[in-house]
């Protein structure tokens, strides 16, 4: 089983609320129909998407993060509206290229308790994919007990996905192709934490190279090889190539 996150960045225009990057999505959508129909290659695949300009914008308005929650209903209506939004377009865009593609909202299959730690019921993915579609999942909101609705990362559903299902490999498809060095480099393969801190550097603890550490915290606490690669990466991964940068580490 292979699960694989389409970044928010690369599927919407980040800089417009509630706009999609068309182009973008119409070449992810390619890649994973190609990759679907394809009879030499099993579509045994779970497909998570980020928020982009759908959900962060309607979060940020009504400061809700993954720890601080609300209970206000129209708060809770415009954000986890907006992302069920963005999936529709994004089930649009595989259905049209062969994939059968089912949703599943985390907000109904998911929860945080008090200690925010997240519960997803996976039988809807267990489900989708044993009737031979693609379940795709996205970053959305959570009941979160004591606060209200969190927001649940497209990330963190990977990891929890990764580890449940479980996934063989892991890809995460973002608008970088891979983990930079200082020089701009690809780095191919990261096998530790304290290797990252190398590579990325305290001076270019950016926003982009904050998430980027981040992402390959999340990714180095998994128990399966993760590919960080960019959109032109992403038919090579499903095909089982290693674009980008491997996250390998000793527990593999
Ligand atoms: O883009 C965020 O998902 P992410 C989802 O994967 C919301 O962090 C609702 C902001």
């Amino acid at each position: 089983m292979i699960v694989c996150k389409l970044g928010g960045s690369v599927i919407t225009d980040k800089s417009e609320p509630e706009t999609l990057d068309t182009d973008a999505l119409e070449v992810a959508a390619t890649a994973i129909g190609d990759y679907c129909t394809n009879e030499r290659t099993s579509p045994a695949l779970v497909l998570v998407h980020g928020g982009g300009s759908f959900g962060h914008h309607h979060a940020s308005n009504h400061g809700v993060t993954t720890t601080d929650g609300t209970r206000d209903e129209e708060a809770i209506k415009e954000i986890h509206g907006a992302m069920k939004r963005l999936n529709r377009h994004v089930l649009d865009r595989l259905v049209a290229r062969g994939v059968d593609a089912a949703p599943v909202h985390p907000f109904e299959v998911a929860h945080r308790d008090r200690s925010g730690t997240l519960t997803l019921s996976i039988d809807r993915v267990r489900g989708v994919h044993a009737d031979g579609a693609v379940p795709v999942l996205h970053g959305d909101l959570v009941a979160h007990e004591g606060v209200g609705a969190t927001v649940v990362s497209g990330d963190e559903l990977v990891a929890t996905l990764a580890a449940t299902l479980p996934a063989d490999r892991v890809g995460v498809c973002s608008t970088v192709p891979g983990v930079l060095d200082d020089d701009g480099a690809v780095v191919p393969e990261i096998t530790s934490l304290e290797a990252v801190a190398d590579v990325l550097g305290e001076s270019e603890a950016t926003d982009v190279t904050g998430g980027m550490a981040g992402k390959v915290k999340t990714l180095c606490a998994l128990e399966v090889p993760a590919s960080i690669f960019g959109l032109e990466s992403l038919s090579a991964f499903l095909a089982g190539k290693k674009p980008g940068t491997t996250i390998r580490t000793d527990r593999r």
